[in-house]
């Protein structure tokens, strides 16, 4: 006879193995990029053996012992000819660590290897890391940079919340084996820190964004650059602000470096996010720059307004309102994978090509700041439409 515990064991792989091997469709979404029809990647992708005991002994009712509520904001590579998310997955308990997946095609099949990434510590242990940036450097190692964060000891009695959020740094060869480096050094705290692929002047080039507090990006005008000598013993001694948050823009409270730049004949092509306050609390979105081959850290382009914004579902989660990417691969054909997580629940792709984000990078107007402009902006556009119908 079938036992109770079996039954529900069966359904639950049967269910699982249904989410996981689904088929993902793009769908038409404005020219830029596709979406897909499904996330590649949520709470319940987290193979069962994570999540129950599943030893009838131990676990007779076969109750799920480890919650895990969400995976989202992930760094990508293409690692043997398969597409890697290094996702952040959050436990029941709050605390997110990271954990590898791995899809043949980019867009479903994800599955996430037997273990979640093993972080060695460094200094006071973590109470939370998030958000890692993934960068194939021309040194040779894999690095990891992510936000670590630890309780404010300055914080006063009672103040449960104030954190501090400094950028932590590992390495590999294998995404298995991680050699942990000092954490970045800077005069400030930091979020959103993404290594360079390439040596400037001989330095490792960091996207930083320095902010005063954990939350609040403050005085920090937004995208900041700094080179450092040693990366096995950052520290940011000089740092100046390339990609400024400004006023009544989709980035006006504050701004973040997605993945590290994809290399182009006419520029580094970024992502990153911005964040605006609103009655519901702040909202999220993706934008993207180019900045100069000769110069990463001089911006030649960047359009108006948001790349990205949530759409439907993408609205609700955890913490609703927000689009945040950190991970994107370049094919050889130039074919372009952007994993992107709406509202800190669950991660998304998107695909375009290298031209395709150029051409909108290169030929889409900028923020004129002012909304006579922006009408002006729209008439020059229906000029020439209209004139092409008249033809
Ligand atoms: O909750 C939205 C995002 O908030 C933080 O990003 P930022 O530092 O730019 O405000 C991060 O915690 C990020 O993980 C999260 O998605």
């Amino acid at each position: 006879m079938i036992s109770d515990f079996d039954k529900k064991l069966s359904f639950l792989v049967e269910t699982h193995e249904e989410l996981v091997s689904r088929k993902n469709n793009p769908v038409y979404s404005g020219g830029v990029y596709e979406r897909y029809v499904n996330p590649v990647l949520t709470g319940e992708h987290a193979p069962l053996f994570w999540r129950y005991d599943l030893n009838p002994g131990t676990n007779p009712y076969l109750e799920e012992r480890f919650g895990i509520h969400a995976v989202f904001n992930a760094g990508a590579v293409k690692w043997n000819g398969k597409y890697l998310v290094c996702a952040r997955v959050e436990a029941a308990d709050r605390k997110s660590f990271f954990a590898i997946a791995e899809s043949p095609n980019g867009v479903d099949n994800f599955r996430f290897w037997d273990y979640p990434v093993v972080m060695p510590e460094w200094g006071e242990p973590a109470t939370n890391v998030y958000d890692m940036r993934l960068t194939a450097h021309e040194d040779g190692w894999l690095y990891g940079v992510f936000c670590v964060e630890r309780k404010d000891p300055d914080a006063p009695v009672g103040d449960l919340s104030s954190a501090v959020a400094c950028a932590g740094i590992a390495r590999t060869k294998d995404l298995v084996n991680w050699e942990r480096l000092p954490d970045l050094r800077s005069g400030s705290q930091q979020r959103n820190v993404v290594l360079f692929p390439e040596f400037v002047d001989g330095k490792y080039a960091l996207f930083t964004r320095p902010q005063d507090g954990f939350i609040d990006a403050g005085s920090g005008g937004g995208i900041g650059w700094a080179l450092v000598d040693d990366i096995t013993n950052a520290e940011v001694k000089e740092e100046k602000i390339i990609n400024y948050r400004h006023y009544h823009t989709i980035k006006e409270q504050k701004n973040g470096e997605g993945p590290a730049p994809i290399k182009t004949s006419k520029g580094w092509l970024h992502l990153a996010h911005g964040v605006r306050g609103c009655a519901s609390g702040l909202r999220y979105v993706l934008y993207m720059y180019m900045t100069a081959l000769d110069d990463p850290s001089k911006v030649i382009a960047e359009p108006a307004g948001f790349f990205m914004a949530p759409e439907g579902g993408e609205y609700v989660g955890d913490v609703a309102n927000v689009l945040f990417s950190n991970g994107w691969i370049e094919d050889p054909d130039g074919k372009v994978f952007i994993y992107y997580a709406s509202s800190d629940t669950r991660l998304h792709v998107a695909t375009s090509t290298v031209d395709r984000l150029v051409d909108y990078c290169l030929n889409t107007e900028p923020d004129a700041m002012a909304t006579g402009k922006t009408v002006e902006r729209l008439c020059s556009l229906i000029d020439r439409n209209l004139a092409l119908r008249q033809k």
